[in-house]
């Protein structure tokens, strides 16, 4: 029988018995520094699934939530998350372990905070792109829609016993079938794992409440960001590419979404945005994503080769099926005393960043 309407009870059965004997731990169960819908009802999920085994969890973040449907959602679900900001260490006791829910480190910044812990690595569960950034106890990476879908078929084998009239499962339920909509935009990308995954929460999420979420407005300056993404677009063989400037860490979840907005155009197959995100440490970063709907290009591949790796030998960034992105660390060159030198530092990465994804489809010349 297919694993995808079965689930994968062999994979359920690894994950139940890593967290064997762990009665009493506390663990850290991380999400990408800007937590999306999927990564926090896979948290969330992850939270509730060992509650009954006694475990205790944060569900932790070195970002900041700003989209507004992401706030909506973990205030009417009344997800509780921790945020911690890049200058706080992280207490050398509180945990045990830690998880990775919808990413494998690579675009968290707590993992060096735990890893000087010694915080052993549990499990990574998602469905980017493999990363080999760490070596988890237990891992389940599955190439499907949403990592919701992932948690959903723990949850559906029997790892959580969902009952309808219990008010947190309804949330916990809500908040998947949302991770899982928002992720394939509207079931579009959906694999039939993640059609899967809806049905079988289907009986227990409540319908008002996903409405609710999924309609909040946008903010001014997000649709400030939007305005400037279709000013400064650029396009070539289908690529479109916009720089966006210099914007807040608050702001940072505009990006995605003004690519999502440029990748409506006729002809434009890949969407590119891009800007500086000074976070509030004085850092910056160069933070960028992409969307594509040309199901010949790996996004993961195509940020990888497009801007190379880092001294480290970490790559900048990466993806999945249809969308991906990058984080460039500015480290020296971080925040900006005048004004001519912030616009010559903008002039600079622009200029390098679009160089770097024409040139490696081949239309450096206009
Ligand atoms: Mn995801």
């Amino acid at each position: 029988m297919d694993i995808a309407c079965e689930g994968d009870r062999a994979k359920l059965e690894e994950f139940m018995k890593m967290l064997q004997g762990r009665k009493g731990e506390r663990h850290a169960v991380v999400m990408q520094d800007f937590p999306d819908p999927d990564a926090l009802s896979c948290a969330w999920a992850y939270r509730q699934i060992v509650a009954g085994m006694g475990i205790e969890t944060d569900l932790i973040y070195g970002g900041r939530i700003s989209h507004q449907e992401n706030i909506a959602l973990t205030n009417l679900l009344k997800i509780e998350v921790l945020a911690i900001p890049t200058d706080q260490s992280i207490d050398k006791q509180r945990y045990q372990g830690s998880v990775f829910v919808d990413n494998q480190g690579t675009t968290s910044n707590l993992v060096d905070r735990l890893e000087k812990n010694g915080v052993p690595v549990l499990a990574i569960i998602d469905h980017h792109a493999p990363q080999d950034r760490l070596k988890p106890l237990f891992m389940d990476i599955r190439p499907i829609g949403a990592c919701a879908s992932i948690l959903t078929d723990y949850i559906y084998l029997g790892a959580l016993n969902l009952v309808a009239s219990n008010l947190k499962h309804k949330y916990l339920a809500t908040a998947l079938m949302h991770g899982i909509i928002s992720e394939t935009a509207s079931m579009i990308r959906a694999l039939p794992m993640d059609f899967f995954a809806a049905a079988r929460l289907q009986p227990f999420y409540d319908n008002d409440l996903l409405v609710d979420i999924l309609h909040q407005q946008r903010s001014h300056r997000g649709m400030e960001i939007i305005r400037l993404a279709l000013e400064n677009r650029e396009i070539r063989e289908g690529v479109c590419l916009s720089g966006v400037g210099y914007l807040r860490a608050s702001d940072r979840d505009s990006i995605p979404q003004a690519a999502d907005f440029l990748l409506t155009e006729e002809t434009v197959h890949t969407a590119i945005v891009f800007g500086i995100v000074t976070h509030s440490n004085g850092e910056e970063v160069i933070s960028g994503s992409l969307r594509t709907t040309k199901s010949a290009l790996n996004p993961d591949a195509f940020i990888k080769e497009g801007l190379g790796r880092a001294a480290s030998g970490t790559f900048y960034g990466g993806g999945k099926a249809s969308a991906g992105g990058f984080e460039i660390p500015l480290g020296f060159l971080s925040g900006s005393e005048d004004e001519d030198l912030a616009k010559m530092k903008w002039d600079t990465f622009n200029a390098k960043i679009r160089k770097k994804f024409f040139g490696s489809i081949g239309a450096d010349n206009p």
